[in-house]
């Protein structure tokens, strides 16, 4: 098994950078290896990891390259390492990679979004450097997830064709490692909470690769050991427990170790981990067996410059922007994000809805407009669709295995936007949400984004939910600028039918939300104006609190982001509530004024 364990240094453990300038070149003809690229690169630039190479450049071909490209790097290994396992840790590789150390394969990965790790023990040279050479490939393809297509265009050259609304940004997005661990270690770890009065109770489990035992010990924030178990499973009682609350975060320091007959230990790894419990209990989503609402985003992992890099800087300007306007909560849209963002929202007290990259599951190329028109397009009816499954059910093992110990993440989401209009989505459906269930230690609800047309008379999957999603845009693609009061009848229309059928869970909206642009007013309000967008919003709102099931919104989007070019899109989506570069559109006040005013537990018995 892979282990998923964040890179850490320990007293048996280390870990090193590698971001940096890296070397880079384009492989157009697909013969890299051929050529000894696996070896050293012939003629190559240099480039930033982590980053997406494409805004780098200022000419478009290369902005919008589509096939293999690589990554150079010379890393030194110190004997010191030697008799340990040394790994390279790619925390992702958008879309897959095939990594080379000395010219030797050493593993390779599908999927753009989680890490992997490559074993280099048996080809490194000790006190010397290293050279790694990464072939990486950004083509879409109906078994990749996100998926989409690739087309030739007449002049011979390849390019993207994404069924999904942001740009298919590439390369090295995300921090790569060097790591030591020692040959016995510690592989995996998970934690469930129960509360019982006023005390938790947590069932832990270790993974290791060796037989000798296991002690975990957790620790307060004021360094007091409160529990402390011996074996590779047991339970830890932590009395007068301090719970991870919504926004008001309280983390242990958990350390576990191996240690062998002589009391010396093998491994050290340690982790901050909130105890809280999580459920769907009827109308309700429970924290801590109290009701919560969700006020918040849909985000994208997106800034200038370096697209779809994980940007530390924008993450933290974010997450001030998400306190300040009263947010208490976001998803991961459309794909997972870098581990730092969990860890912040777990010392910040966010609810994370984590997704997972299955989007674009409808061959289109506006999936946003198409499905409000009732296309259809048999997605799960393919040849393809068992690779694609596959290739899902890779994705959502790395997920959960990377981040089932975040208090912050509350819920799964399997999908964005699936044709689930089509019998065949069925079975396709129930084994990614069976493969959740059996993953998840901890049992976390389960759901998926519903588009316009999976509708309570069409969807065929929505049983499977334990929240109901629904990315709804009325009043944007279904009737829009004047038409508003129509928008807002059918709205009504279709809630009232989604009240019908009596389901007894939790509602939240996944996506609404209507472009604007920053800096257009318009009196009267015109649709991409300031003042539209608030019209809009009201509406939107005016429906939400009319139903006691609707438990939580979560507006599309957090902030302006990068698209395809194209007719429906000015530089990009402009339903961001913030600017591209994190300045605060009107609409934010009027946000800001109403998830302020509104309880954490609104619609709950004590909070309406
Ligand atoms: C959606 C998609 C999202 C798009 C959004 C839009 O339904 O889930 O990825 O960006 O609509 O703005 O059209």
């Amino acid at each position: 098994m892979d282990s998923m364990l964040y890179p850490i240094n320990s007293i048996s453990r280390r870990c090193v950078s590698l971001d940096g300038l890296w070397k880079f070149q384009f492989d157009e003809d697909g013969d890299g290896v051929d050529k000894g690229w696996n070896f050293e690169l012939d003629n190559p630039i240099e480039i930033p990891v982590p980053a997406s190479f494409n805004d780098f450049f200022v000419d478009k071909e290369s902005r919008e390259y589509c096939g293999d490209f690589w990554y150079e790097k010379d890393v030194f290994v110190p004997q010191e390492w030697q008799g340990n396992d040394i790994f390279l840790r790619f925390s992702a590789a958008t879309h897959r990679a095939i990594v080379y150390v000395n010219g030797y394969n050493v593993g390779e990965h599908e999927g753009g979004f989680l890490p992997f790790n490559c074993d280099i023990s048996n080809v490194v040279y000790y006190n010397q450097y290293n050279r790694i050479c990464v072939k990486m490939n950004n083509e879409l393809s109906h078994i990749s997830l996100p998926a989409g297509n690739v087309k030739t265009l007449t002049n011979g050259k390849k390019m993207n064709a994404p069924y999904f609304d942001f740009f298919n940004y590439a390369g090295l997005n995300r921090s790569v490692y060097l790591t030591c661990i020692p040959k016995e270690a510690i592989l995996d770890f998970s934690v469930s909470h129960h509360i019982n009065g006023c005390d938790a109770i947590t069932d832990y489990e270790v993974t290791t690769n060796g037989e000798h035992n296991v002690i975990v010990n957790v620790f307060d924030n004021d360094g007091n050991k409160v529990a402390s178990s011996i074996g590779k499973k047991g339970v830890l009682e932590i009395k007068d427990v301090h719970l991870w609350q919504v926004r008001n975060a309280y983390l242990y320091h958990f350390v576990i170790m191996i240690f062998d007959e002589n009391e010396v230990i093998l491994d050290e790894y340690f982790d901050e981990i909130g105890i809280r419990t999580v459920e769907v209990k009827n109308e309700d989503i429970l924290i801590n067996n109290e009701p919560v609402y969700l006020k918040g985003f849909g985000k994208h992992e997106d800034s200038d410059v370096v697209g779809r890099d994980f940007n530390i800087g924008v993450m933290k300007r974010d997450f001030e922007l998400m306190k300040w306007i009263g947010a208490n909560s976001f998803r991961t849209a459309h794909y997972p994000y870098d581990e730092t963002i969990y860890k912040i929202a777990d010392k910040e007290g966010f609810l994370v809805i984590d997704e997972v990259s299955a989007v674009g599951f409808m061959e289109s190329m506006m999936n946003f407009l198409d499905a409000s028109s009732g296309k259809k397009t048999a997605w799960f009816k393919k040849e393809s669709t068992p690779q694609l499954l596959e290739n899902h059910k890779q994705a959502l093992t790395e997920l959960i295995n990377r981040d089932k110990n975040h208090a912050c993440v509350i819920a799964w989401s399997l999908f964005n936007e699936p044709e689930t209009t089509d019998e065949a989505a069925i079975p396709y459906f129930q084994e990614i949400f069976d493969l959740a269930h059996q993953l998840d230690p901890q049992n976390r609800p389960r759901t998926f984004a519903m588009i316009m047309n999976s509708r309570p008379e069409t969807c065929k999957c929505y049983q499977f939910a334990d929240i109901i999603a629904l990315n709804r845009y009325y009043g944007w693609y279904i009737g829009g600028g004047y038409e508003i009061s129509d928008a807002k009848m059918m709205f009504k229309q279709e809630m009232e039918a989604w009240k019908d059928k009596h389901l007894n869970k939790p509602f939240i909206f996944t996506e609404y939300g209507a472009d604007t642009d920053g800096s257009l007013h318009k009196l009267p309000s015109a649709m991409w104006s300031q003042e539209y967008q608030k019209e809009y919003l009201n509406m939107q709102h005016e429906i939400f609190d009319s139903y006691s099931f609707v438990k939580g919104e979560q507006i599309w989007n957090f902030a302006d982001f990068q698209t395809t070019e194209g007719i429906m899109r000015v530089n990009g989506n402009k339903k961001g509530v913030f600017t591209r570069q994190r300045q605060p559109k009107d609409i934010a006040y009027l946000l800001k004024n109403r998830w302020e005013n509104l309880p954490q537990n609104y619609k709950s018995k004590q909070g309406s």
